[in-house]
């Protein structure tokens, strides 16, 4: 017979989220809370679409819980699943693994958990279902966990649950790895993954799932995150849908300030990128914007960062103020030489910029520098230091850098039209 579940992972209950709070009107409370209203989006989708049961591979807990409230938050969220008669199978990842874990609570009775001491096979008589998992018992299970899992059950729909690293995944400790074509080989209908925080998928004699984190926690986990519905049909057929749940969304915006005459056109075209990004659907959005693009206006940006971060702050605030917050400004603009003045302007240009190279790599003219501008660095407060990165340089040393960072601007500025 035909069904219907839900495949989630990495949740990272009441995980913070990291990267607005220097931001003074972030959304301090919606960002706390973001992990939870996902995985109260995620029971209620279960709900509403009647899925016969709910899988969660690994992580459900970003570490030990702080006190008991994480806990009985996802009690109460097991208990509006049980009422509407819905079963959930929880594997734990390295996050939540079985010694990470000092507090319990007893769970609802709907709520079945894989061991970690070896892999289980948890059967659905009614439906014809055998879910094949293994807990992680520590944090680091380096050990190919899915190898020892059992054979398929014949006449039933084979569902492996497996928290892993899979093969070649750099930005993810390499935990439980096994391979695409090991999967296969199983011999089972769909493989519940976790641990990688990006959707992925494999087809061929199973279909294999990463369904990605529920909610994206920093500017590393962009774009929209959520679950998977599986609706599998009579024949045993799978059709896979994703499901977008997340409550708030990271996003990088790339603003190029090519072309732009002024600073107030930078900002205008920030502007109409954050507009763009909002239009698509009315998720919350907390964006790194990057400006970047050989221009004029690179030390005129790069100079004045936080008039630049101020300008694009206006934008965000203009262009919706309740649901757009900037994570990061980061100038990344590059400067543009077209030296247009008379010949002798000309020489004395590309004489300052060998000069200024030079400098950068003059270990006695930077020890000299740094002597000169100390006293002004000692007098500077940390607000205004973390505000101008040249200052930054300049404070822990990095003098070369920091002529090497001065002299486009300077000489950007030097040749701009206009110039004296
Ligand atoms: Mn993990």
């Amino acid at each position: 017979m035909g069904f219907r579940f839900i495949h989630a992972a990495d949740i990272h209950l009441d995980s913070p989220l990291r990267g607005l709070s220097a931001y003074e009107s972030a959304p301090a409370d919606r960002l706390r809370s973001a992990s939870r209203e996902a995985f109260k989006e995620l029971v209620t989708r279960a709900i509403e679409d009647d899925v016969s049961f709910l899988v969660l591979a690994g992580d459900l807990y970003d570490g030990d819980w702080r006190d008991y409230n994480t806990g009985l938050f996802f009690v109460a969220q097991m208990a509006r699943l049980a009422k509407a008669g819905i079963r959930a199978f929880l594997l734990h990842g390295n996050h939540d693994a079985e010694s990470e874990m000092t507090k319990k609570l007893v769970l609802p009775d709907n709520v079945t958990v894989f061991p970690s001491r070896s892999p289980h096979v948890f059967r659905i008589d009614d439906l014809q279902v055998a879910l094949h998992g293994q807990s992680f018992a520590h944090r680091v299970v380096e050990d190919n966990l899915a190898a020892a899992y059992g054979a398929r059950v014949n006449g039933h729909y084979n569902i492996g649950v497996l928290h892993t690293a899979m093969e070649g995944y750099v930005a993810h400790p390499n935990y439980a790895p096994c391979k695409v074509a090991e999967l296969h080989a199983k011999g089972y209908d769909y493989w519940a993954l976790g641990h990688v925080h990006e959707f992925q998928r494999w087809d061929g004699a199973s279909t294999i799932v990463f369904p990605g984190n529920l909610q994206g926690r920093h500017v590393r986990e962009t774009g929209r995150k959520g679950a998977v519905s599986v609706t599998v049909d009579d024949d045993g057929h799978t059709v896979v849908d994703r499901l977008f749940l997340d409550v708030l969304r990271w996003e990088v915006l790339t603003v190029d300030a090519d072309g732009c005459a002024t600073v107030d056109d930078v900002s205008r075209r920030v502007g109409q990128g954050l507009s763009r990004l909002i239009g698509a659907d009315d998720t919350p959005r907390a964006v790194r914007v990057v400006l970047q693009g050989k221009t004029r206006l690179h030390g005129a940006l790069m100079g004045n960062a936080a008039a630049t971060r101020a300008q694009v702050l206006a934008q965000a605030v203009a262009v919706d103020a309740d649901r757009l917050w900037i994570e990061k400004v980061k100038i990344a603009t590059s400067p543009e030489f077209t030296i247009d003045g008379a010949d002798e302007t000309r020489e004395a240009l590309a004489d300052l910029q060998s000069i200024l190279f030079e400098a950068g790599e003059d270990a006695d003219f930077l020890r000299e520098l740094l002597g000169e501008i100390q006293p002004f660095l000692n007098k500077v407060s940390g607000d205004v230091r973390d505000d101008a990165p040249l200052l930054a340089l300049a404070r822990e040393g990095r003098l070369g850098d920091l002529v090497k960072q001065v002299a486009p601007a300077l000489l950007a500025q030097l040749s701009a039209p206009g110039a004296p």
